[in-house]
């Protein structure tokens, strides 16, 4: 086909005007067009087994520029629209950004989704159509404010399918219509789905910030997708939305079943069911009410759905396990209960140890654990990285594992380097090109053989031209749209990620409370260092908010003060969001990874930076230890307490309150008094909220309950260490090359090729 031709013909039939006519958001509608075009003539994956992803979020960010490389016609569209005096980076600031995700785990299921389709794998994804996603973020007055984000244009990726389900609700049925956005396979010639279910008439979007009445059912079930918080009043309308999901997406595993030409009573033989998080665990009794329908026995039931759906476990945090009292399904689906209450009898006769039970508590407040009830009944249970699949088996899911040791096993996560190296860094991935031919893009364990460009004066110096090149463009990028100068010279230090006590950004912010500290006694750093935030904070989690607060009090403290200025810069990125994360991570000079260790399941940003050539500064955490295996000790700055360590400090809490980590000794050093004491500074306090500020000073000093100070002055040393090393510029250089060559075993298509040798099965 001639793309630019056909760029053309859609152009003259669109809107009766030459390319070279056309505007921005014009050619983004041509582009879009042609993609779907090309992806519809695309045929599924044939195999005997199909797998479903299930998820409620899919955080798959702007798809143009990733469907064109899958497509195979990126360069071609380049140079059509060079030729016609326009750029493929100016259109793709036409396309909306769908935010169908909070963070890690909306990601991983986009990275996936790329993965299964390039490997030729029959697998869909299956999920909800959020018409206002998760917020839009403002920063106004050092505060974050919430908005919808209004994503779906007429013409959008989102293809109606005319097929449509009765969802059945306590309240009454509801159906569920849905529409598919194709995930074209790069390098093959098959395409996959993400299948988004929707309602029949979705509400308008709230008038001003994201509050609604989350009781107007059904039209508002797809509104917004949840944040990762407790809001209280939103957790029956977060069981609506998942039963809706589950409902719909069951239906359509059965239905294609059928057309296939198959009986429900060999599922388990031709589907695969991945539940992403307990988040879609209500698919298990859904299927096995189903199933009950179309005739089997309750044991044949059941014996098809423990063989067809498998978990992955993405945290260890105790209160991000879901657990729903048995009076919301009650209320949602009141034909699920007799079904969990047989499987959870089931369970019980076969395993009393109330440990394990699938639904807990008193009579009139019992409570249905979700991940019991997918370790049970489902096959296979995976962590997400090495260590995590190691705490879940020695301690968090310890009785499980000892009842299930062959269902247990680890996927390290991956991400797909197609978006994060091969879209977002095209001059890394030339010089890529260039040292070690294109194979690497097809087999990213061919970037090993950048180890032989270890000494390469030439490479080295290239790559951190490339690095200066993508800084500058960063500096662009935020000058544009946020109005600030940065030095591009200056040392970029990035942490950017979903806020989060454990997360640690407040010991990033500890940190640059050190630099002012000396820098306003005379002590100057060794070299300009610009210290970047994006983060957002779920609306009802009020530390969180805290936490944003102090960054952006610290942010006008050290811009308003010149003699600060030229050393030490804070900015914080508004509505960080996967395009910023485009920009951010091929200009990035040291990785923040500072999660405390045992509570990052894994991470896949530290996976993403490494590609990119930036140096990782982080704890010995999730995916964190694979990285520091890799790279070794050279590449990466490691720092602070052990996993094993802190679950040793977790318990002995647990055993005794008074006992274990005591933020109070911690507090009282002299190296950590005088930084956190400057949360209570009349210079900090009168930017902003001086509340908000003492509520963090006496969270940190009191129950600090992810041990924010613990690690702090190894982390400072650490910092300081790495911050020191950049200055010399060739060993630096050396950092950077070795990560890159490292990052291979990363690529979600060696993740998604485990997933299938050990889990699917799928041909
Ligand atoms: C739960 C109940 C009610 C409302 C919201 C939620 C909820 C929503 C989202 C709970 C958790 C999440 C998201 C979790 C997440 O992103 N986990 C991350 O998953 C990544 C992919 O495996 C890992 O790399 C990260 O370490 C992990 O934090």
């Amino acid at each position: 086909m001639d793309v630019k031709q056909r760029m053309q013909e859609i152009a003259q039939a669109k809107y009766g005007q030459e390319l070279s006519q056309c505007g921005d958001g014009q050619l983004y509608h041509v582009l879009l067009q042609l993609s779907q075009e090309l992806c519809q003539g695309r045929r599924a994956p044939a195999g005997e087994r199909k797998l479903y992803y299930f998820s409620a979020e899919f955080l798959i960010g702007k798809l143009l520029s990733n469907d064109l490389l899958a497509l195979g016609i990126y360069d071609q569209v380049s140079q059509a629209l060079a030729e016609c005096g326009h750029s493929l980076s100016a259109v793709e600031e036409a396309e909306p950004e769908p935010s169908l995700g909070n963070g890690g785990l909306g990601r991983l299921a986009a990275c996936f989704l790329d993965s299964i389709a390039a490997l030729g794998l029959p697998g869909d994804g299956v999920g909800l159509n959020y018409h206002y996603g998760l917020f839009q973020q403002e920063l106004r007055d050092n505060k974050q404010t919430e908005r919808p984000n209004p994503w779906i244009e007429d013409e959008s990726w989102l293809i109606p399918t005319g097929i449509e389900f009765e969802v059945p609700f306590g309240f009454g049925p509801v159906k569920a219509k849905l529409f598919d956005i194709a995930v074209p396979g790069a390098h093959t010639d098959v395409a996959n789905r993400l299948h988004l279910f929707d309602v029949e008439h979705p509400a308008p979007a709230p008038e001003g910030g994201i509050d609604f009445d989350k009781t107007d059912l059904p039209d508002r079930l797809t509104s917004f997708l949840y944040p990762d918080d407790s809001d209280e009043a939103g957790r029956l309308l977060r069981v609506y939305q998942q039963y809706f999901m589950v409902s719909a997406g069951a239906q359509l595993v059965l239905k294609e079943l059928d057309e296939r030409g198959h009986d429900p009573r060999s599922l388990s033989a031709h589907a695969a069911i991945q539940i992403n998080d307990t988040h879609p665990s209500m698919v298990i009794p859904e299927l096995v009410r189903l199933l009950l329908q179309r005739g089997l026995t309750m044991d044949e039931a059941v014996e098809q759905v423990s063989h067809t759906c498998a978990y992955t476990n993405h945290t260890i945090l105790a209160e991000a396990l879901e657990k729903w009292p048995i009076s919301f399904i009650e209320k949602v689906a009141p034909q699920l209960v007799p079904i969990l209450k047989e499987l959870d009898a089931r369970a019980k006769a076969a395993h009393p140890d109330s440990a394990v039970a699938i639904i807990q508590g008193k009579p009139g407040q019992e409570v249905v654990h979700m991940a019991h009830m997918d370790i049970h009944y489902g096959y296979s249970v995976n962590g997400v990285a090495a260590l995590h699949t190691e705490i879940l088996k020695g301690s968090e899911l310890k009785p499980f594992y000892d009842i299930y040791p062959g269902k247990f096993n680890n996927k390290t996560n991956g991400v797909t380097l197609r978006r994060w190296l091969e879209v977002c860094n095209p001059k890394l991935a030339a010089l890529l090109d260039q040292c070690l031919g294109t194979q690497w893009r097809t087999d990213p364990t061919q970037l090993n053989g950048l180890m032989d460009l270890y000494n390469d004066a030439a490479v080295l110096e290239r790559m951190q031209a490339i690095k200066a090149e993508n800084k500058r463009g960063l500096a662009d990028a935020l000058r544009r749209e946020q109005g600030v100068e940065l030095d591009p010279e200056s040392v970029f230090d990035i942490q950017v990620k979903r806020l989060h006590e454990y997360k640690r950004q407040q010991m990033n912010a500890l940190y640059v409370i050190r630099k002012y500290l000396d820098i306003k006694a005379g002590k100057i750093p060794e070299r300009p260092v610009t210290v970047i935030f994006g983060a957002k904070a779920a609306p009802a989690y009020v530390m969180a908010k805290h936490i944003i607060h102090l960054i952006l009090c610290l942010r006008q403290l050290i811009e308003d003060d010149p003699q600060v200025r030229p050393w030490l810069r804070v900015v914080m990125v508004e509505n960080y969001n996967v395009t910023w994360a485009e920009k951010l991570i091929p200009a990035c000079d040291i990785s923040e990874q500072i999660s405390l260790a045992s509570k990052e399941a894994s991470g896949t940003g530290n996976m993403k930076f490494m590609a990119n050539g930036a140096v990782t500064l982080g704890t010995r955490d999730g995916a964190n230890v694979e990285i520091a295996d890799l790279v070794g000790p050279d590449n990466i700055y490691t720092f602070g307490a052990s996993s094993n360590w802190i679950i040793e400090l977790y318990d002995q809490k647990a055993r005794d309150p008074k006992m274990g980590y005591q933020s109070e000794l911690y507090y009282r050093r002299p190296a950590v008094k005088p930084l956190v004491d400057f949360l209570l500074d009349p210079v900090l306090t009168r930017l902003g909220d001086a509340e908000a500020l003492k509520a963090l000073w006496t969270d940190i000093t009191g129950k600090d309950w992810f041990m924010s100070l613990l690690d702090v002055e190894s982390y400072i040393a650490a910092r300081d260490r790495a911050i020191h090393d950049y200055g010399d510029k060739p060993f630096w250089a050396r950092k950077m090359l070795v990560n890159t060559a490292r990052c291979g075993f990363f690529s979600s298509d060696r993740t998604i090729a485990e997933y299938d040798r050990d889990i699917w099965h799928l041909k």
